[in-house]
């Protein structure tokens, strides 16, 4: 259902601003293509802080602070990216929040979204995502490593999110060099942080592993490290924390 209204969205999007338009849009952008300013720098333990105001499994998710305090408490707290739901009738997410975020913050951000043409991808990096979100789950071979090309082209890079074997052997072959591995089951919502444990060996030395959902505790980041993980990808826990740098740091 999610792709479908995906789908809706965008032959409408295209029509108000069509492809060629967002390619001139691409050209006047400045390119980010730092790698060290898209946040996730191998050897040390990252958080990538997650801004979503509602979800499937959730509903809408009652904030503590507002957006502006989130962000300050995010940056204070240390997270090394921030990510973005920008999906709009499921997550209520949308453009004008990632543009929002994108001037309230220096940090690097990752655009969260589903994401399966061409057109996402360059519209992405106009919209000034550093990292943007794959989901193997969703694509197949040759369009995940099309568009996994097309994103290092155009100089950002990709977390492609991955929850079994097939969905990992497919990413490496397309050339992924963030991995994420999602304990959230997308089908029962039902969370298992033991899906990194698991899955975790089939993540050669050069890429990054990221363990995504259902981190809420100390403990929950040390036990996906401990598995090596080099990063954790929070939302849920961070947003209904009273101190969300505090929950971060610790
Ligand atoms: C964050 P949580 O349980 O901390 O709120 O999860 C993040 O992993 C989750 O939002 C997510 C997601 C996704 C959302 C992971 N993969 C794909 C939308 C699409």
């Amino acid at each position: 259902r999610i792709l479908n209204e995906k789908r809706k969205r965008l032959r409408n999007l295209e029509k108000q601003t069509p492809l060629s338009e967002l390619k001139r849009q691409l050209k006047d952008k400045v390119p980010a293509i730092c790698p060290e300013k898209q946040g996730l720098t191998p050897n040390s333990f990252h958080v990538i802080a997650e801004i979503k105001r509602a979800s499937p499994s959730q509903g809408i998710i009652p904030w503590r602070l507002s957006l502006e305090e989130t962000l300050q408490a995010y940056e204070s707290g240390g997270a090394s990216l921030i990510s973005i739901l920008t999906e709009e009738n499921f997550f209520f997410g949308g453009p004008e929040d990632f543009q929002k975020i994108r001037s309230l913050t220096s940090l690097p951000l990752l655009r969260k979204d589903f994401i399966f043409s061409e057109y996402q991808v360059i519209e992405s990096s106009v919209m000034g995502a550093d990292i943007i979100l794959l989901i193997a789950g969703i694509l197949d071979a040759a369009a995940l490593s099309n568009l996994l090309h097309l994103t290092h082209e155009l100089g950002l890079r990709a977390l492609v999110e991955c929850r079994d074997e097939e969905d990992i052997s497919q990413a490496l072959k397309a050339g992924a060099k963030i991995i994420g591995i999602n304990n959230r089951d997308l089908r029962t919502f039902r969370i298992n942080l033991e899906r990194t444990q698991t899955l975790s060996p089939l993540i050669p030395p050069n890429c990054i592993l990221v363990s995504e959902s259902g981190i809420h505790t100390p403990e929950d980041a040390a036990f996906v490290s401990k598995y090596g993980a080099q990063a954790v990808l929070v939302g849920e826990s961070c947003l209904l924390s009273p101190d969300p740098a505090l929950h971060i740091r610790s």
